[in-house]
């Protein structure tokens, strides 16, 4: 058995992975890189991950990176009954990754107007206009998620997979503060965040992280 080693920040998209590495009961190291400390800036983390990026999972000597492969190599080394991502059935595991692509691409990058708009231009006075087209765009991709969760218990349908706690995390930023009241109500992902809530490998990540009920709000 590998020695893994799971660097996150606290409601990262690293989440995704740490809940992963509980569900399927890899033996694992988790260390804190905090963002918001700049944590991931320092020499010490960029000696592990020169990109500088949040998630890297060290595998023996090697790192690593994008939420997508790391949950794809969880799903993929836990105990073959556990179905963490489909084993025996192509389009089923195609379905897996198409989830995966879409949270890492198109889901995530539209929160980017919101959280990180100096990642996308340079002059703050343009970030009004930044939003005016970045919040309708992460409205309707929210909304996208709600509707291909609509009359499933899990991403996948009846199956969890290492796709629901990818969803967690989105959940868990649409929920800030700072992006609640541009977001739709989204009753399916509602749903399936109450389910994921409830799994003793969430709380397990969560507690660790130090996430509690005050500083997630559900709506
Ligand atoms: N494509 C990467 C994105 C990783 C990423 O941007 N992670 C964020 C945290 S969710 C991060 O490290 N942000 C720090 C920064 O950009 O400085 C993935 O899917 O893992």
């Amino acid at each position: 058995m590998p020695e893994l080693t799971l660097f996150y920040s606290p409601r990262a998209c690293s989440l995704a992975c740490h809940i992963a590495l509980e569900e399927a009961g890899l033996p694992f190291t988790a260390k804190a890189v905090r963002i918001r400390k700049g944590e991931h800036r320092l020499d010490d983390y960029l000696a592990q991950n020169p990109w500088g990026k949040i998630p890297a999972l060290r595998v023996d000597d090697e790192v690593l990176t994008e939420t997508h492969a790391i949950l794809t190599y969880i799903g993929e080394t836990a105990a073959p009954g556990s179905n963490l991502i489909p084993k025996n059935n192509p389009l089923a595991r195609a379905r897996a990754h198409e989830w995966m692509n879409f949270l890492s691409s198109t889901v995530h990058l539209a929160f980017r107007p919101l959280f990180r708009p100096n990642y996308l231009i340079s002059d703050p006075k343009l970030y009004p206009q930044l939003r005016e087209v970045g919040i309708p765009n992460l409205k309707k991709t929210l909304l996208e998620v709600d509707r291909r969760l609509e009359g499933r218990n899990w991403a996948l349908g009846d199956t969890y997979s290492v796709c629901d706690p990818y969803l967690l995390v989105f959940h868990i930023w649409s929920q800030r503060e700072d992006v609640i009241e541009h977001v739709a109500d989204m009753p399916n992902w509602k749903s399936h965040r109450q389910r994921i809530d409830e799994r003793a490998a969430t709380q397990v990540a969560l507690a660790r992280e130090g996430v509690t009920a005050e500083n997630i709000r559900l709506k």
